[in-house]
């Protein structure tokens, strides 16, 4: 290289104050084509994401080659949701760049803050499942695991929302509308086949599938690099965009069909162009089953490709990959390979099919039986034919072997089958589950208590047979982003008493505990969640116009809105102190802002309807000055990646109030807990470990166990005769249904109070007089602020076990085999 392109290429990747600060202003006029007077904050953030991106380039092209020379065993994790959030702010912290553009920012009369605040988050996924397959990829790259991320780039993430007279109303995201710094379009590309039919024929003696598709269209592949921490090392997440091929177009093109060509693009684009929501009752569309299979075989595609350059032969597939599977939204992969070598590459099925089960391993994430993925056999026919086919000749094999083990169990056999024959509804169905645990080498669950009802109840007939595949990975969360960034005046509290090491090795926070007694530390303890609730004040005040006191216990409820949630019990309650401070004047009240976050999927009425009832109940207490001095609620409209950042570090309370048995593990209830929060709970999912690790007095525990709950259902609950009895409960729903809280129209609410009057499937009722008892002792203990600043340090000082971190170091001992490479 000559001397001036090496000087130059320096100063565009120098990291001292004024290289960034030219970096910027260059950028700013070269890239936004803005002069410094004109710029808006857009462009100062898109000037500084360029800036900030040069500076990562040469570690990205590093580690590559580095893995490319050592021909390395690489995890492929496979998800249709990363939930990233903002990338800016994560980027300057893992390159250790923060303070230096902080600085370079304020000599050009810039605020950083300001202009991180105008990053426009990808919200490529739902919820928990999404955000945690970015908590892995950020600890992958962090404790240099060579591993990619596979996935699908949405042109719309999850919707926006927003709130209309108390309803949810959601929003497009056009989160690309803008630009996006952060991906590096790729020349990386292959073909997709959908539709048409299969047809067997002899060659040689052998006989091979020949499928004869009605379309093909192509995955174009964009990357994000996504940085470790305090390591030279970077990873990747390639997500796929799918697009018309030129070939096809042309093909219309030449013979005339203009129109029919554009059709056909249209087609195309429309398999990447948005996420779907969850928890829809319509979910089984077509479109949706066409996006895993577009991106699970592009991706797979893509490995083969790899193996083959770097090895010669699919033989060595494991030793260069280890797919984890991120619940069976990609579970068609086992197929796909299947198909891929098989048909392909022309390779023995018995041989094929070992690859497979070395290769493969998967993650279920529910225990609710009726989130559990199928597809009716006529649409999977229509779409994927010699998929099904694969399946059937999958399952035809598999059926002999639970055959010779359980003998003459006929029952057994249709329950384990990757084909429900339509007993129950009149529509046969393949069920990816099943598909998952017959096509892998490791099966886990989330939590230990999800595990193990895994084991005893949706998945029992796979663990009776293959007991030694079933595994526990308790899932973790990345203390960069929930600690760090989203609470920076803890972190560097952390820092000062007791070095700066935690960030990569969480259980160091243990060394609080011996501060937890100390009272002027438990005074600057207190001091911090103080700042934390001001600054989330603030937001709200400029944003919604609604002031809080941040002086009053912050009580907080912000997951996606589901029944089985309970946000609606969170209001019962709410409503019921209400109801007191109404009618007894000797009540006496420690002042509580409830605050509610979380989007309900677009189909889901009864879940619109209680983010309804939350407003509605805030709109009336909050206007009343008869006791609004004491109480107030809000719902923080469109929660986030984003906006979860600036809530988790203001909670004093964290909601974790699900029906025991539902919850696979809660991932949020670890944020909360990692950034000062008390838990109040039930024994469900993640949060059995966490009251184990923070100690039971340090965690406020009510509500029925899943033994319980499950021999309330078999007893024939009847909620009715709770309500009867229960004269605090009563008045509640009287209020409701009276019309108190929807301008005197009493039909309102009755869909909800009528679902917990007639079935109440997820025990509000049964739970309701544990949990309000519980709310009164958490008020009791808010009153003496030194023990609950005690309690609330030594949360933070025992959840270093809730790291990503731990989570995927056990993944990798246990699962993947993959060795760790420093740069
Ligand atoms: C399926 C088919 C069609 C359309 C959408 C879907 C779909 C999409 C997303 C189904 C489920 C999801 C997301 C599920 C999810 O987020 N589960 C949560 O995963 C977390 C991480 O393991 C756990 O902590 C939560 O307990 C679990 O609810």
């Amino acid at each position: 290289m000559s001397d001036i392109a090496e000087r130059a290429l320096h100063t565009r990747i120098a990291r001292s104050v004024e290289a960034i600060r030219r970096s910027f202003v260059d950028n700013l006029f070269y890239v936004t084509v803005r002069t410094f007077d004109n710029a808006t904050t857009l462009d100062h953030y898109t000037a500084l994401a360029y800036t900030i991106r040069d500076r990562l380039l040469a570690r990205l092209i590093a580690t590559d080659e580095q893995y490319k020379r050592l021909d390395v065993k690489t995890v492929a994790y496979m998800s249709a949701e990363f939930l990233l959030g903002p990338h800016l702010g994560n980027n300057l912290l893992n390159l250790g760049l923060w303070e230096n553009v902080h600085q370079a920012m304020q000599e050009l009369g810039l605020n950083l803050e300001t202009i991180l605040e105008a990053e426009e988050e990808p919200g490529l996924g739902n919820g928990g499942l999404g955000r945690l397959a970015a908590c892995y990829m950020d600890s992958l790259a962090t404790m240099e695991i060579p591993a990619i991320g596979y996935g699908i780039r949405y042109e719309y993430g999850i919707f926006k929302q927003a709130i209309k007279d108390g309803w949810q109303v959601e929003l497009a995201d056009a989160w690309l509308r803008n630009g996006n710094p952060w991906e590096l379009p790729t020349q990386l590309r292959y073909p997709v086949k959908f539709g048409g039919s299969i047809e067997h024929y002899d060659e040689d003696g052998s006989l091979l599938c020949r499928w004869l598709p009605d379309s093909i269209i192509q995955g174009l592949a964009y990357d994000t690099p996504i940085l470790g921490y305090g390591v030279m090392n970077v990873s990747l997440l390639r997500l796929w965009k799918s697009e018309a091929r030129e070939s096809f177009d042309l093909k219309a093109f030449n013979t005339g069909d203009y129109y029919g060509a554009v059709d056909s693009m249209i087609v195309a684009q429309n398999i990447s162009k948005v996420l779907y929501p969850n928890d829809e009752p319509e979910a089984g569309k077509a479109l949706r089953l066409r996006q895993q299979y577009f991106f699970v075989s592009c991706s797979l595609q893509d490995m083969i490709h790899t193996t083959l350059k770097s090895k010669g032969s699919l033989d060595y597939f494991p030793d260069r990959f280890v797919v984890q599977l991120n619940d069976t939204h990609p579970a068609i992969a086992i197929a796909e390979f299947m198909r891929l070598l098989v048909d392909e590459h022309q390779m023995e099925w018995n041989r094929a099919w070992g690859l497979t089960l070395r290769s493969f391993a998967y993650t279920n994430h529910t225990l609710l039986p009726e989130a559990l993925e199928t597809w009716p056999l006529d649409l999977f026919q229509r779409i994927l034919p010699r998929h099904l086919d694969i399946i059937y000749q999958i399952n035809s094999r598999f059926l002999d072997d639970v055959r010779i083990r359980f003998i003459d169990d006929t029952d057994r056999l249709s329950r384990m089958s990757l084909i429900d024959d339509g007993a129950n509804d009149g529509v046969r169905r393949v069920r990816m589950a099943n598909l998952a645990c017959v096509g892998s080498m490791s099966i886990n669950g989330v939590a230990k208590m999800h595990s193990e009802l895994l084991k005893q109840t949706v998945l029992k007939d796979f663990f009776d047979m293959w007991p030694e595949k079933f595994q526990n990975k308790t899932n973790g969360v990345t203390p960069r982003r929930f600690i760090s960034l989203a609470n920076p005046p803890q972190s560097a509290l952390f820092d000062e008493v007791i070095g700066d090491g935690w960030l990569r090795d969480l259980e160091k926070l243990r060394q609080l505990e011996t501060l937890s007694e100390d009272k002027d530390f438990l005074s600057r303890w207190s001091g911090i969640k103080l700042t934390a609730k001001q600054r989330l004040s603030n937001y709200l005040h400029q944003n919604y116009g609604v002031s809080l006191n941040p002086e009053s216990l912050f009580d907080v409820q912000v997951k996606r809105i589901h029944e089985y949630k309970r946000q609606h019990l969170n209001v019962l309650h709410i409503i019921d102190l209400y109801h007191r401070l109404k009618i007894d004047s000797s009540f006496e009240l420690i002042p509580r802002t409830f605050i509610f976050g979380g989007k309900a999927a677009p189909g889901y009425h009864l879940a619109k309807l209680i983010i309804k009832l939350i407003n509605s109940v805030a709109d009336v207490i909050n206007r009343d000055p008869q006791v609004n001095k004491t109480l107030k609620v809000v719902f923080v409209p469109n929660f986030s990646v984003k906006t979860g950042q600036l809530i988790y570090p203001a909670a004093d309370i964290s909601e974790q109030i699900s029906t025991a048995g539902k919850e696979a593990s809660g991932t949020g209830n670890m944020k909360f807990t990692m950034n000062g929060a008390l838990t109040i709970g039930t024994l469900d999912g993640a949060n059995v470990e966490i009251r184990e690790a923070v100690g039971a007095e340090n965690f406020f525990l009510f509500g029925k166990t899943v033994e319980q709950v499950s021999e309330i259902l078999k007893a024939g609950y009847q909620p009715r005769t709770i309500i009867e009895q229960n004269e605090r409960l009563r008045d509640v729903l009287h209020l409701i249904n009276s019309g108190h809280f929807s301008h005197g129209d009493g039909s309102l609410f009755r869909p909800l109070t009528n679902n917990l009057l007639d079935n109440d499937p997820f025990l509000v009722c049964a739970d309701f007089q544990d949990y309000i008892d519980c709310q009164a002792n958490v008020a009791q203990i808010y009153k003496t602020q030194e023990k609950w600043s005690h309690m609330s340090l030594l949360n933070v000082a025992r959840s270093g076990k809730f790291s990503s971190d731990r989570a995927i170091r056990e993944y990798n001992e246990d699962i993947w085999h993959v060795k760790t490479l420093s740069m």
